[in-house]
């Protein structure tokens, strides 16, 4: 078996060990171990030339080598910020309103595709696999095939995939669609992300569907599958009863006096619909006079991507609504919505999420949603807190348990947040039991190995193993 080489947008620091790193991280890094390899991406800095970005920085750890490129100011703006976080992010989250296609953004994402496969090229040697993430760089492996590289690429994108009719509002649908086919095995987090990608596929007339999960367009068959993505939830686990006993995790529950919790974790971005979600908090609290004082939401959501425009005016917007929300409900002594916009560690996070009586987790549109999962993982087993999950988070497909709420419907996402604070204890026993046992089955570990299996099989071999779990029925 040859190395494996990860490529994606950012690259996470090599000192960025258990305690702070995202699940995603440690298991690609265990993977990268397990057979040596190289991870290259973004350093995150500013180049100040284009030739100071073609001299890649390395660092080796152990049998990994990790290659950061610096990117040019331009580069940044149009690849990053531009087409990647104002086109692509908008346009695969349904967000048509939100979507500036702009010709310069869109050749400087194709230009930084073309120098990431420059400064890969270089480095393959024969036997490597390659696995490309997300949707910074989808034109990569067609770069690398250009350049004459035949190993065996695979993609896996973070995001959700549209219908065609959202996905052609882009003017460079079709050529963006092309690239897609220079993939050995592309990867989806839900079967209905498979399925609009392949209608898209179709509907352009690029190629057609063979055999289920397997997909022609001239002299190229590759594979389209879902992949669920998973969290380490063992240690996620241990993590929420050990963070119980933090200062500050104390602290958080002197502050409460008894009043329950409800928590919700996200980055801020328009797709988790924070503002809507804080929208249906105050008609609960409308609807339900006797939760007055009873009951506190904590928001914590620290800021992302604030350089882009979008992203600034939302900020304003959620601050704006907490603040109405709060200035119609305190009283002296109590206050309705805690709002922050920090980190926090992971540890503490899983001590909160475990002293929750409820998750709210409510975007309009989300590819998978880890923070769904890391609540599940860190309750108790013996007095489990609720999930109230939105219908949109790919996660829906998975936790059964969960009550399901569409975001958009404010009144029944009230109602949904009233039932799971009164739920009894045996409900919520045997909702989270049956969500915890698959969160424990499909790893995160497991993700990725499912993933580099399918990608290793010949395309006449049946994809996949037992180690993927059935997905919910559709609702
Ligand atoms: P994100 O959109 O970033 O990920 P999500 O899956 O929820 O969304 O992951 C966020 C991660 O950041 C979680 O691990 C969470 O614990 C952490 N986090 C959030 N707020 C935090 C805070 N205040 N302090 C510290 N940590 C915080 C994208 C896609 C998702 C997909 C993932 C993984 O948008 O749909 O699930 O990739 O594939």
């Amino acid at each position: 078996m040859g190395r494996l080489i990860v490529v994606s947008n950012r690259v996470p620091p090599p000192e960025d060990k258990r305690a702070s790193a995202g699940g995603l991280a440690v298991a690609l890094q265990a993977a990268l171990r397990e057979r040596g390899g190289l991870w290259l991406g973004w350093s995150g800095e500013t180049a100040a030339s284009e030739a100071d970005s073609e001299r890649v920085k390395t660092r080796v750890e152990g049998n990994i080598t990790f290659s950061l490129v610096d990117l040019t100011q331009r580069d940044i703006e149009e690849y990053y910020s531009g087409f990647a976080n104002r086109a692509l992010w908008p346009l695969l989250h349904y967000r048509l309103d939100l979507a500036d296609f702009d010709r310069r953004d869109t050749s400087g994402y194709f230009r930084v595709n073309a120098l990431f496969a420059r400064i890969l090229a270089a480095e393959v040697k024969p036997d490597d696999e390659i696995w490309v993430q997300d949707y910074h760089l989808i034109p990569l492996a067609a770069e690398l095939r250009a350049r004459g590289i035949t190993n065996k690429i695979g993609f896996f994108l973070h995001i959700p995939w549209p219908p065609p009719d959202v996905f052609s509002a882009m003017p460079w649908h079709r050529r963006l669609l092309e690239t897609f086919t220079a993939y050995d095995l592309v990867g989806f987090q839900i079967d209905y992300d498979a399925e609009n990608f392949i209608n898209c596929m179709v509907r352009e007339g690029i190629g057609r569907e063979t055999s289920r999960g397997t997909f022609r367009a001239g002299e190229r068959e590759f594979r389209i599958a879902a992949f669920p993505i998973g969290i380490e939830t063992d240690e996620f686990a241990k993590m929420a009863v050990e963070a119980r006993e933090t200062s500050l995790v104390h602290r958080m529950e002197e502050s409460l006096e008894n009043r329950k919790l409800i928590i919700g974790v996200d980055r801020l971005d328009y797709s988790k619909g924070i503002d809507q979600r804080m929208l249906a908090y105050e008609r609960y609290l409308d609807n339900n006079p006797s939760s007055m004082g009873k009951v506190v939401y904590l928001q914590i959501t620290p800021k992302s991507r604030s350089e882009v425009p979008e992203y600034a005016d939302m900020q304003r917007e959620i601050a704006e609504t907490a603040g109405r929300i709060n200035g119609a409900f305190s009283d002296l002594d109590w206050t309705p919505i805690r709002y922050i916009n920090r980190t926090i560690r992971r540890t503490t996070l899983a001590g909160l999420y475990r002293m929750s009586d409820v998750g709210l987790v409510t975007p309009l549109r989300d590819g998978m949603n880890l923070v769904a999962k890391e609540y599940v993982a860190a309750q108790d087993p013996e007095n489990p807190g609720v999930l109230v999950l939105s219908r949109f988070a790919g996660a829906a497909r998975e936790l059964d348990g969960a009550v399901l709420v569409n975001p958009y419907d404010l009144e029944s996402t009230a109602g949904a947040i009233a039932g799971a604070i009164s739920m009894p204890l045996d409900e919520r026993i045997s909702r989270w039991r049956g969500m915890f046992d698959r969160l424990r089955q499909y790893h995160v570990n497991n993700w990725c190995d499912t993933f580099l299996e399918t990608l290793e099989k010949p395309l006449n071999v049946p994809a996949f193993g037992s180690q993927q779990p059935p997905l919910r029925k559709a609702s």
